[in-house]
């Protein structure tokens, strides 16, 4: 089984894109993860791992989606070091299932959602950062260098990264400049940039917003096995 961490700021996205892959796969609108629209708080709250049903109720696909909380792009330096931290930690598998990322604090050492003795099951094998395409010159400074030391973390762990443009239905003519942008800023290289309209104001699915969800998806899952495969060879 491969998992997914969605990784990304305050509605960039996250919960959007694995609404989105749901509704693919299940042919119509799916809405398992709720999804918001506020700019000062994130809509998601806990560390949540969503699998996708495959033919009947108990089959599912062989791979999980981690959706987590966003962080705000001008949180404090303190605010982002206990961050990276706990990310590294859920990249590892420490971190149980309804957790709520807080940068006020790290994961408690001896509280009920580490987990000491993590499964490979538990352990991320692909890192998703999700990208709002038209926020991205906005994001300070500071909030990609955030992005760029858990990108370091995920290294060392020897976990394949790659990033998510979202919502670029707002943004089209400009979507080649941005994934320049992120190369150079973030630090992955622009064939690892993928980019996606989620489902987001639609009732009904269609085949160009399937075509590129399922080509994200399709690109995470290879890098996903081959990490897999690596680590089992
Ligand atoms: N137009 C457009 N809107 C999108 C797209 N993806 C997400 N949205 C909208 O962006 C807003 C935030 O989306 P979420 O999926 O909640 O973002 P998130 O990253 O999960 O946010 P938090 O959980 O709050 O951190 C919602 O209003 C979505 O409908 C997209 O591709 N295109
Ligand atoms: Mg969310």
């Amino acid at each position: 089984m491969i998992r997914i961490f969605l990784h990304g700021l305050l509605g960039a996205g996250k919960s959007s894109f694995l609404n989105s892959v749901n509704s693919v796969l299940q042919g119509r609108m799916c809405l398992q993860a709720l999804v918001g629209n506020s700019s000062s708080d994130s809509c998601t709250k806990k560390h949540t791992t969503h699998k996708f049903n495959h033919g009947n109720q108990d089959t599912f696909y062989p791979f999980v989606i981690n959706d987590n909380m966003g962080l705000k792009n001008n949180c404090s330096r303190s605010n982002r070091n206990n961050h990276v931290r706990d990310i590294e930690q859920a990249l590892k598998g420490h971190v149980s299932e309804g957790y709520t990322f807080n940068p006020e604090c790290r994961i408690s050492m001896d509280g009920p959602f580490l987990n000491l003795k993590p499964r490979a099951n538990d352990k991320v094998h692909v890192l998703v950062f999700v990208i709002d395409a038209n926020k991205f010159s906005q994001i300070n400074e500071k909030a990609v260098e955030m992005l760029q030391d858990i990108r370091d973390e995920a290294s060392r762990l020897d976990i394949p990264q790659v990033a998510l443009l979202t919502k670029i239905d707002e943004f089209c003519p400009e979507i080649q400049k941005d994934m320049n942008e992120v190369s150079t800023r973030v630090g992955i290289p622009v064939n690892c940039i993928l980019p996606v309209k989620n489902y987001s104001e639609e009732l009904d699915l269609n085949s160009d917003t399937d075509a590129l969800i399922l080509s994200a998806l399709k690109h995470i899952l290879l890098l996903g096995n081959d990490h897999l495969n690596k680590q089992y060879a």
